[in-house]
């Protein structure tokens, strides 16, 4: 999974990608467009935290999130390498400034977290209706590759997209068959990405509201989050504690992305090894076996399951079985969010 940082120049996207990440990367210069901060994270779960505790295994795996923190967005500035790197990730952290400070310059002179959503999400409208555009013209012109009914398929979804797109609506907002999505794949319109929204909050604010409706709005005091995150492990929470802050930013973002991905974890355990994977929400059975390893999928026969919860409380998985909570599913079964997984398989 990659989370792209996006958001006006100085809204806090560094400073939020460094209480993400640890990463230390430098904040306040005005980040130049090409450069892009990258980090490789560990999914935080409490879940598989405590499978480790108790199984003590040899390796430890957890899931993991990339985060890229991209220079701020300006409107009407549409570069394209810029946008190439953006358009890669799978959905979009909209950082919005909601701090004031009088050493930090606005780009609009003025904080108001509305406005700057709004510009971004328009900005973005513009750049997917920009790219239809051009490719609706080369089509017009017959320049163009692929099999002719296939740019007439093309051509008729770029002018559904075109009206949605400039009625003010993302792409995600029209519905497309599979076999559509597949022909107009290649664009990775940026309206069409699953997003959140962190709200930079200073150091005692309370979130502004905003308008419209967003998917998810998570207020952070990127600051002190920051700060927080240089701090050992065991200083952190208790600080963190201190500070009034009940869930550090990198496993409330985690949990919402995964939501707004449509994504779950479910576990492996044993001793040699203690381990999460992330399948989309709906996944069957065989299907987290062909995560694991093509052979689990192809040779299935049973999938032993149970609830995280499940073995929580009985507090082993001897007192699961006992209790009869180890259930046998098949390859149809539906995978929950936090299921403890041993495949059986032959091949
Ligand atoms: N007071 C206060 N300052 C903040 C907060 N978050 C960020 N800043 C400051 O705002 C300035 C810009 O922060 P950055 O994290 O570099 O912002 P950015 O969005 O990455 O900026 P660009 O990459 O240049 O677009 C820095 O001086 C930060 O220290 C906050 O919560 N409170
Ligand atoms: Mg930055």
């Amino acid at each position: 999974m990659k989370l792209g940082l996006v958001g006006l120049p100085r809204a806090g996207k560094t400073t939020i990608f460094n209480a993400l990440t640890g990463a230390g990367a430098e904040t306040g210069g005005f980040t130049t467009r090409g450069r892009v901060n990258l980090r490789v994270v560990a999914v935080p779960d409490t879940r598989l935290e405590h499978l480790r505790t108790v199984y003590r295994p040899r390796r430890y795996t957890p899931a993991t999130v990339e985060y890229a923190d991209f220079a701020g967005v300006v409107s009407g500035e549409r570069d394209a390498q810029y946008y190439a790197a953006v358009r890669e990730v799978d959905a979009f952290v909209h950082v919005v400034r909601d701090f004031p400070s009088e050493a930090v310059e606005h780009p609009s002179g003025t904080v108001d977290p509305a406005r700057d959503l709004e510009e971004i999400l328009t900005e973005f409208l513009l750049v997917d209706l920009d790219a239809v555009q051009r490719r609706l013209e080369r089509i017009g012109k017959g320049r163009t590759a692929r099999e002719p009914e296939r740019v007439e398929r093309e051509q008729q979804l770029l002018e559904e997209l075109r009206i949605a797109l400039e009625a003010g609506r993302p792409t995600s907002a029209v519905a497309l068959a599979p076999s559509d999505r597949d022909i107009l794949s290649s664009f990775a319109f940026l309206t069409a990405k699953p997003y959140l929204v962190v709200s930079n909050l200073g150091e005692n604010g309370a979130p502004t509201p905003l308008r419209g409706e967003h998917p998810a709005v998570i207020p952070i005091r990127g600051r002190l989050e920051e700060e927080l995150c240089e701090l050992e492990a065991g200083e952190r929470e208790a600080f963190a504690r201190d500070y009034g802050v009940t869930e550090l930013a990198a496993a409330r973002l985690v949990r919402e992305s995964f939501r707004a991905l449509d994504l779950i974890a479910f576990f492996t355990y044993g001793e040699d090894e203690v381990r999460a994977w992330t399948v989309r929400r709906g996944a069957s059975a065989v299907e987290a076996a062909g995560r694991i390893h093509t052979d689990l999928a192809r040779g299935f026969i049973r999938a032993e399951v149970t609830a995280y919860e499940a073995f929580r409380d009985a507090g082993s998985m001897k007192a699961v079985k006992e209790a009869g909570q180890l259930r046998l599913e098949g390859r149809d079964y539906v995978v929950e969010d936090g299921d403890l997984i041993t495949i059986r398989f032959s091949v």
